[in-house]
This record gives structure tokens, C-alpha cells and sequence, in this order.
């Protein structure tokens, strides 16, 4: 009988860019951490942006990830709790994978305590200052009316011009992010918002596209979770606390 003592973070895979053999080999990376953490996970928050691009018709799902998928599976039977953040390129999650694997969708923020801990969980797109442009955006994609009218088009044509869109982004250049420094960091901007108001131990984030482990104040950190085409990071909370963590294959 194993012991399910640790809590696991990670976002960003990104799965689907930049072509599909890079793809499988990123999923097969992903597939291998899950293994290695199956026996020790009470709990798994995947932070958004998993897909490259995701959206699920009322009778059907965009082709693909199925090792992903059955690995997920496979920890959601064991009895893992598999929490999933709507992302930027992913948010259009309506239920699937909640009857099919029991896995808790969430849209925007999620605030829970463990271990005596605060943590704020978001997957980190439009928070802080500036991005307008996708502030608007968010909106549009969010929107009932718009999803819907989406929907109507040919899953051929809908799915193929949003893979042509997304792969337009910043990740699909493969290319590493920069810091910009604290001032400049938008999530930093944006924790130290909130600290002012209320406190938590850890913010986690993803978005950002680069690992992170930053002292907002005495008892406040900001762990990024990076991304899983460059770094391959995640975070991890047990006893010792939360830490930031670079995953190797060893096979
Ligand atoms: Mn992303």
C-alpha cells in the first residue's frame, strides 16, 4: 500500500506544437513523469495549457494524446485527484474529461489550503497590468454566444484554423523566455497586488513559459511551473514544503 503524500503542479505541455512528431515525444516525456509519480500523488494540478488547442464539440474531441490520456486514466483510477486550469489555448474543456476520468475542471482561480499552507492556483493568463488585447480576447473565447457559434462551423475547418492560429504563438517558436526582472514580471505585479490584501504562501502559475521560484515577501513565494518543450519542470508539495523540480527520464 502506497503512500499518497504529495501534491504535484505542472502546466504548459502544450501538447500538439510544434508538429506531431515533436508532439509524441513531449507527450511520451509527460507520460514517463506521471509514471514516476503515480504512487506518490494524492493530488495533480495540471495549470493550463496542456493542449495546444482543445475544444469539445457536444458528440466529438479533437484527435490524439491518447497515451496522455490513458495515463491520466490510469492515476485517476488509482485514486489520484487530477485537477485540470483552463488555459489560453485550451479552455474549451465542457465535460469530457470530467466523465471520463473524473477530472475537476477549473476556469479561472482556485484557492486551497494544505499542510497549513494558502496557495492561489491560476493558470495565469490576464492577470496583472497590460495585455489588453487578450484581456478582449478572453472575453470573446469565454463567451457562450461565441463558443457556440464556433461549434456550428466544421470541426475540419474550425480545428484547422485554430491549430493554424495557435501555432502562430510565442511557444511554437520553441524559442526560451527571458526574465524581465520583478518589476517587470506581471505575475509578480499581481501576487504583491493581492498580498496587500491577503495572504498566501504560494502562488503557482504557468503562462509564463519560464520556471520561476521568486520571494515576494517574509512568507510569500511565486513559483512559475515553466513550460515542458525547454525546461520539463513542475513543482512538487510534501512535508518540506513546495519546490521547483526539472524532470529526467531515466529510461
Ligand atoms: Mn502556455
Amino acid at each position: 500500500m502506497s503512500i499518497r503524500n504529495k501534491i504535484y503542479f505542472a502546466s504548459d505541455f502544450h501538447l500538439g506544437v510544434a508538429d506531431y512528431k515533436l508532439s509524441r515525444q513531449r507527450e511520451a516525456n509527460v507520460v514517463a513523469w506521471l509514471d514516476s509519480i503515480k504512487e506518490d500523488a494524492s493530488e495533480l494540478y495540471l495549470v493550463g495549457d496542456v493542449f495546444d488547442f482543445w475544444f469539445e464539440y457536444r458528440h466529438a474531441v479533437p484527435k490524439g494524446f491518447t497515451r496522455f490520456f490513458g495515463k491520466l486514466a490510469e492515476l485517476a483510477d488509482l485514486g489520484v485527484r487530477i485537477i485540470m486550469f483552463k488555459g489560453n489555448h485550451d479552455m474549451w474543456m465542457f465535460g469530457y474529461l470530467s466523465k471520463e476520468m473524473g477530472v475537476e475542471i477549473v476556469s479561472d482561480e482556485l484557492i486551497i489550503e494544505r499542510g497549513g499552507k494558502r496557495f492561489y492556483i491560476h493558470h495565469g493568463d490576464g492577470l496583472g497590468p497590460g495585455d489588453l488585447k487578450y484581456k478582449v480576447l478572453k472575453k470573446i473565447f469565454r463567451s457562450k454566444v461565441c463558443q457556440w457559434l464556433f461549434a456550428r462551423i466544421h470541426p475540419n475547418l474550425g480545428i484547422g484554423i485554430a491549430l493554424a492560429w495557435s501555432r502562430r504563438s510565442r511557444i511554437a517558436g520553441l524559442k526560451k523566455e527571458r526574465f524581465l526582472g520583478d518589476e517587470k514580471e506581471w505575475l509578480v505585479v499581481y501576487s504583491k497586488e493581492i498580498l496587500k490584501r491577503e495572504h498566501f504562501d504560494y502562488f503557482i502559475y504557468g503562462h509564463r513559459h519560464l520556471p520561476l521560484d521568486i520571494k515576494l515577501n517574509e512568507s510569500s513565494r511565486y513559483v512559475n511551473l515553466g513550460e515542458w518543450i525547454s525546461y520539463f519542470s513542475y513543482a512538487v508539495f510534501d512535508a518540506e514544503g513546495l519546490s521547483l523540480r526539472y524532470f529526467k527520464r531515466n529510461d
